[in-house]
């Protein structure tokens, strides 16, 4: 029985719509058996060359479908390139399914070409690691009783575990597939194994109804901040904010940003010395996984606030250890106990209104297009947004208080500047109807430009790149990077003077600069196909502009503090 047919066979039975492919002569078998069904409509197939970008393309297919991915590459230093995708899934919970083509035992630590030690690989990184023995020519040998049992069910506890269905823990798997020459199957190879029939998996693998654990309303000032997590769990936190009175603190990828209760500019507010002093939470609840403003990780490091963590998989959020109280996932708040906001939660709310109304009216130094004058254009426009690590996600985050009817995602598992742009194009290509838009910083883009060279003969999404070009790494300007200002350009910001203009006309994509915030909003207007939206602005002020912005909100509050 031909082993790649059977592997792909089964990760359709088990749900897999998507699967990327970077090509080689090892995985040739599974590459076949991926055209065969997509050509039958069972599997959409997605070719890419480069496999980092492969990898995050099916990280942005799996964050956006909620479906186990597939990406499948050959024997070598091929392998390595997806570990970044594996790492970002792994911290991010995205269920990888990892197919490595192997040489066969005989031709392992002899010096064969392409050959290195794929076994466990990716290490801690992934959830499950599988090799598939006793592969004679892409040919299950006569030794296995069973193949299609073997086979198959081996895939089904890989997706099972990828997907977290028994353990709430998903993530990245990796199956080895060893396969020995020849790699073309003959003629007369018997066909696919048959499986169970009505296309069900071999193995079905169902999750237990375990309801989460319940939550108390606790004291009634309690605070809720949500960081990156999955969309139904944010849904549900806002919800519990709005039933529970709570006032709420989400980050732009938490899916709960928005609404009644949503604290306006929370993250600067959250910034001005004495606040938390003066509205003082007895309980932060913590849900999904927060990472990326200071102020906010500074609340949960604090002794004198009870901090409870609502986690979306077991491995729950506590840089600060302080939690008290840890569970996965959160219930549906009680219906008809709905509780109007305090006194104390409308302090919250009125504190943030004043901190926005500040923020508003705060010019930049840097002119007009800012990266926050960009994050305020896009988000008004897009239906699915996914946005870049470093300033990108977080002038979002400061800049656009509701990101109401607007799907944001974001690699917050390691935060990397690699493989962006292939998670918006699977974003986009996941998500397919809605808008698709990416904001991503100049370093961001070029650390994946490869994510633009997509075949002719693949998919393409209608997705819109808007990259924010500060000719380097932005960031670091606000940050307290102790280096001497010719040191700090050439070793921290590092500009490159890239011509990105002509670096999409490599891949012919469609390109348009733009200077003004009306130039930004006709180039925004939807269309359809990949294309890049450039938007130089300066840095020179980011730091003075940050000063000036927290001042003015901090002046601005004091007032209601007190
Ligand atoms: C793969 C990877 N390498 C390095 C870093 C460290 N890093 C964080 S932000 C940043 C600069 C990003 O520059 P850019 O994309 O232009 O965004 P900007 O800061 O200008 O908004 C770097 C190098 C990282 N996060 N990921
Ligand atoms: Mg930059």
């Amino acid at each position: 029985v031909i082993v790649a047919g059977l592997v792909v066979d089964e990760l359709a039975r088990c749900g897999m719509h998507d699967a990327v492919l970077a090509p080689g002569s090892r995985n040739s078998p599974l590459a076949v058996a991926l055209a065969q069904a997509d050509r039958s409509g069972r599997v959409r197939l997605h070719v890419r060359v480069d496999e980092r970008s492969a990898g995050f393309l099916a990280v942005g297919l799996a964050k956006g479908s909620g479906r186990p991915v597939a990406v499948c590459c050959t024997s070598g230093t091929a392998t390595a390139n997806l570990h970044p995708a594996v790492l970002e899934a792994s911290e991010s919970g995205i269920p990888l399914v990892v197919l490595t083509a192997d040489r066969p035992p005989e031709l392992r630590g002899v010096g064969a070409n392409q050959t290195v030690d794929q076994a466990r690989l990716y290490g801690p990184a992934v959830r499950a690691y599988t090799e598939l023995g006793d592969v004679i020519g892409n040919v299950i040998g006569g030794g296995v009783p069973a193949p299609d049992a073997y086979v198959r069910s081996t895939v089904d506890r890989l997706v099972a575990a990828a997907a977290g269905t028994l353990t709430a823990d998903p993530g990245p798997v990796q199956l080895n597939l060893p396969l020995r020459e020849p790699l073309m199957p003959a003629p007369d190879q018997p066909p696919v194994g048959t499986g169970r029939p009505g296309g069900v998996p071999w193995t079905a693998v169902t999750a237990g109804s375990a309801e989460a654990a319940p939550l108390a309303r606790g004291p009634e000032r309690t605070l809720l901040v949500v960081g990156d997590a999955p969309p139904a769990l944010g849904a549900r936190a806002r919800a519990w904010a709005e039933a529970a009175g709570w006032p709420l603190v989400a980050e732009p990828s938490s899916g709960a940003r928005g609404g009644p209760m949503a604290v306006p500019a929370a993250s600067l507010l959250l910034g001005v010395p004495g606040v938390v002093e003066a509205l003082r939470p007895e309980r932060v609840l913590v849900v999904g996984r927060p990472t990326l403003t200071r102020s906010v990780l500074a609340l949960l490091r604090r002794p004198d606030v009870d901090v409870e963590v609502r986690s979306a998989s077991p491995r729950w959020p506590d840089p600060g250890r302080q939690a008290c109280l840890v569970a996965i996932g959160l219930p549906p708040p009680p219906l008809g106990d709905e509780r109007a906001p305090s006194a104390w939660a409308k302090r919250w709310l009125a504190a943030g209104r004043a901190g926005a109304a500040a923020r508003d009216a705060v010019p930049s130094a840097d002119g007009p297009l800012t990266g926050a004058s960009v994050a305020r254009e896009v988000a008004a426009v897009a239906g699915v947004l996914v946005v870049g690590s470093s300033l990108p996600v977080r002038d979002l985050d400061t800049t656009v208080d509701d990101l109401d009817g607007v799907a944001v995602f974001a690699n917050r598992g390691v935060a990397g500047i690699d493989g962006t742009v292939s998670t918006a194009l699977g974003v986009a290509l996941a998500t397919g109807d809605r808008a698709a838009y990416a904001m991503v910083g100049d370093l961001t883009f070029l650390h994946d430009s490869n994510g633009l060279v997509v075949g002719p003969a693949e998919p393409r999404p209608a997705l819109c790149l808007v990259v924010v070009d500060n000719n380097g790494g932005g960031i670091f300007a606000t940050l307290e990077q102790g280096l001497s200002t010719t040191d700090f350009e050439r070793l921290v910001a590092t500009p490159h003077g890239v011509d990105l203009e002509t670096l999409c006309g490599a891949s012919r994509t469609p390109y348009t600069k733009v200077e003004t915030i009306s130039g930004l909003r006709s180039a925004l207007a939807p269309a359809a196909g990949i294309r890049v939206v450039h938007a130089p602005v300066t840095r020179h002020a980011l730091a003075e502009d940050r000063t000036r912005l927290e001042s003015a909100v901090t002046e601005a509050v004091r007032p209601l503090l007190s």
